[in-house]
């Protein structure tokens, strides 16, 4: 069978290029719409799909990032980021760290990764290139699992898309939701008028998630960032306690910046323990 196709192969046959000029013609679409009436249509699409936030930034505020981590190694020819937070359940976070929490942890990668692929199917409708960046750590391209560099950084991109800032807790915190959210990223090759950059930090350095990390892997000064070993260390236990994914996020629980921080007046009225 192989060996019929290549001599079929080495027949010199007429190439068609007026057929395949008229199709190729034929698939660059319709009139596509300007860049500030696309990026509207993204987020319209982005928010139906589930989004909470949505926010726009262009290759160029990634410029920063460490070699091989840039979206151009990604998708070369892209051009804009499209950044959607989705929020965590506050009962979910409120439990962690449970099995529930674990299990929530999972199911919202799923369902940012499906939004993230309905809307790069969007965009190729409107006559462009798109590509969803993994959520999680499933996609790192890493030499050693200790490394823990994602194949792009997420927060990066959402704190590039005026979504947020970083907390002390070295998380992405948003104005509304603060940190109990889960970044996707879809990188295209169309031109996307830029969002604002968030013009306040929310995280109001209270030290919560510095006295809570039961790994003490959170450091009050800003400037050193987290113990991401002692952190993964943390995780894993709490995997082997909680039956579960293995996740944590006590950092995101103690945060006060959440949309309900109910819970947290109530403990702290009553000097009970946050965790
Ligand atoms: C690896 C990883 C981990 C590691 C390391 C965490 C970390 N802080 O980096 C471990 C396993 C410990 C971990 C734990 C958790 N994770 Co995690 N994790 C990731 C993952 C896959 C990659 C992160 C990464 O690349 N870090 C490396 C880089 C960015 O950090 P860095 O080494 O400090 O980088 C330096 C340089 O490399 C450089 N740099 C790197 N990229 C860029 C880009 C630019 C433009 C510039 C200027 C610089 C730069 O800047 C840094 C400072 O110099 C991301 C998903 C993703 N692809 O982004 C999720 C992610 C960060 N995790 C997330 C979460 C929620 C958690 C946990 C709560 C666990 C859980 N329940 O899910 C904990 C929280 C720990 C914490 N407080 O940070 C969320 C965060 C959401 C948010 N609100 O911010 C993410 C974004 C997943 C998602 N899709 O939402 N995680
Ligand atoms: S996930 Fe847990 S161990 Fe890791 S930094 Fe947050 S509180 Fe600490
Ligand atoms: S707990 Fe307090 S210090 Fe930590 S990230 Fe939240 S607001 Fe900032």
């Amino acid at each position: 069978m192989e060996k019929r196709l290549m001599e079929r192969d080495a027949v010199e046959v007429e190439i068609d290029v007026d057929s395949i000029a008229k199709l190729l013609e034929s698939q660059q679409g319709e009139k596509r719409p300007s860049r500030d009436e696309l990026t509207k249509q993204i987020r319209a699409f982005a928010l139906k799909a589930g989004a909470d936030r949505v926010g726009f930034a262009l290759y160029e505020s990634m410029d920063e990032a460490p070699e091989g981590r840039h979206p151009r190694d990604i998708l070369p020819t892209g051009k804009s980021m499209v950044v959607i937070v989705k929020r965590y359940l506050e009962a979910t976070v409120d439990s962690a760290p449970s099995f529930y929490s674990a299990l929530q942890y999972t199911q919202l990668n799923t369902y940012i990764e499906r939004m993230a692929f309905d809307i790069s199917c969007f965009i190729e409708d409107q006559g462009y290139r798109a590509m969803p960046v993994p959520a999680t750590q499933y996609g790192m391209r890493v030499t050693s699992y200790m490394d823990f560099v994602g194949v792009m950084s997420q927060r990066h991109a959402a704190i590039a898309a005026g979504l947020g800032t970083w907390g002390l807790n070295d998380l992405l915190i948003t104005p509304d939701f603060g940190p109990r959210v889960r970044i996707i990223t879809i990188l295209t090759d169309a031109e996307l008028t830029p969002s604002p950059k968030l013009d306040r930090d929310p995280c109001i350095g209270c030290n919560l998630c510095v006295k809570y990390c039961p790994a003490h892997a959170i450091s009050a000064d800003r400037s050193i960032g987290i113990d991401k070993g002692k952190c993964m260390l943390c995780l894993m236990e709490t995997k082997r306690k909680t039956g579960g994914e293995g996740t944590c996020g006590i950092c995101q629980k103690v945060c006060p910046v959440a949309r309900d921080s109910a819970h947290l007046r109530e403990v702290l009225a009553n000097h009970v323990s946050l965790v």
